[in-house]
């Protein structure tokens, strides 16, 4: 293929990218800014980084290329055998990599202590991953909810369900419950599992945590006010046959619509009354007796 057909076949390439919008939307190659202050500030310093380079790759290939044009042999280039070194061109090549490591590893840093800043929050979620589901428990509540991929999904995935995929909302990426959660409000999860390792990732949350038997981990995000909605997240952890089938949905709601929900759970899941003392003098007489 020569020079003229390739340029043409890659003009017409993206031009009927650009054109149809289906192949626009599915180009969501970045990532996402998020739904936090913290994930947009992870976006902003993916950016910063991202454009840093573009800069370094356009000047140190532009110099490479005007090089090899401008002093190519036929044009009566001769190579300089004498020169060894030059101290300043060196100095000058450790010193400024040096600076811009700096100038990102600060804001990086900053921004890496904050993520692990999980205190002064208001609210606490037991995330436990499960094979192959997700268990959420409002820790100061005690309300409970387990999370299942959703029944339309799990239908159609089954061996000759005969059932296009295609036809299935947010196929293999909505669940029977969500995790319910407060925008504006600080929120700690407390990540573990039952099983095998899991990983509890949610992109608008900028969240990929392990979740790890006999292990707590911890993790914190605190939603903007106007990010109401659905979110969606997948295991990121190999965890057996059915990883792919055990999605994770935020459902963010206000302050008011959470403390709402909140109290119906409460009333349905009725939590279990605490032991009374006398109750545990019959265990502790037991145990005795067996001891
Ligand atoms: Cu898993």
């Amino acid at each position: 293929m020569n020079m003229k057909k390739l340029a043409t076949a890659i003009a017409a390439t993206i031009t009927l990218a650009l054109a149809s919008p289906t192949a626009f939307a599915a180009w969501t190659l970045n990532m996402t800014p998020g739904i936090t202050a913290i994930s947009q500030r992870i976006y902003g310093l993916h950016m910063l980084m991202y454009w840093w380079c573009v800069a370094i790759a356009v000047f140190v290939f532009g110099w490479m290329i005007y090089s090899l044009v401008a002093f190519r042999k036929s044009q009566g280039a001769v190579p300089d055998t004498k020169l060894v070194h030059n101290t300043r061109a060196e100095i000058i090549w450790t010193v400024l990599p040096v600076l811009i490591l700096i100038g990102m590893a600060v804001p990086a840093t900053r921004t890496l202590i904050e993520t692990d800043d999980a205190s002064k929050t208001e609210l606490t979620i037991r995330v436990t991953g499960y094979q192959w589901k997700w268990g959420y428990q409002y820790v100061e509540s005690g309300v409970e909810v387990l999370s299942t991929l959703d029944r339309d999904s799990n239908a159609a995935r089954q061996l000759g369900s005969g059932i296009d995929p295609g036809t299935v909302p947010n196929y293999l990426l909505s669940v029977d419950h969500p995790l319910v959660v407060p925008a504006g409000v600080k929120v700690r999860l407390l990540l573990t599992a039952q099983d095998v390792i899991h990983a509890w990732w949610v992109p608008a949350l900028a969240i990929k945590k392990d979740a790890i038997p006999g292990f707590v981990n911890t993790a914190w995000f605190k939603i903007d006010t106007d990010k109401t909605g659905l979110y969606r997240g997948q295991c990121a952890e190999l965890c057996g046959r059915d990883h792919g089938f055990m999605p994770i949905v935020v459902d963010v709601r206000s302050k008011a619509d959470f403390e709402a929900w909140l109290k119906t759970q409460q009333a349905i899941q009725r939590p279990a009354e605490p032991a009374t003392p006398a109750a545990m003098a019959g265990v502790d007489a037991a145990a005795a007796k067996t001891g």
